[in-house]
């Protein structure tokens, strides 16, 4: 865990390090460094490969590419994020305190929408 952490960091800083914004790297260059800054971040395989999702915002669907096809996440928003297995943020199957990031044992392939915590902290 503290050596994935690391690994992250070092890339976060190296891209700023180059002037680079997050924002800005390629979407076709699989990896953490694809997740901008204050966004929920979806991939499609372990290890922050394949298909990528991300938004700022809380998303009632994630589309038709990305529909239960989720494996990896890394949360940059400020708050919990709560994942739902159907639309419209229905079927909570958990959530993902600011920060988190990997491997998503208990809602791989599964999630549709994700939005996060009210103002009491609550899905
Ligand atoms: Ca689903």
């Amino acid at each position: 865990m503290f050596r994935n952490v690391a690994r992250v960091t070092g890339v976060v800083t190296l891209v700023a390090a180059l002037g680079l914004s997050l924002s800005a790297v390629s979407p076709a260059v699989a990896g953490p460094e694809q997740c901008p800054e204050g966004h929920f971040c979806l991939w499609e395989h372990a290890g922050y490969k394949g298909r990528f999702f991300s938004s700022p915002h809380d998303v009632p669907n994630v589309g038709p590419d990305m529909n239960d096809k989720s494996t990896s996440h890394w949360n940059r928003m400020d708050k919990r994020v709560c994942v739902y297995d159907h639309s419209r943020y229905r079927g909570l199957l958990g959530s993902y305190g600011s920060n988190s990031f990997g491997h998503m044992d208990f809602t791989h392939d599964i999630i549709t929408s994700f939005r996060r915590v009210n103002a009491e902290g609550r899905c």
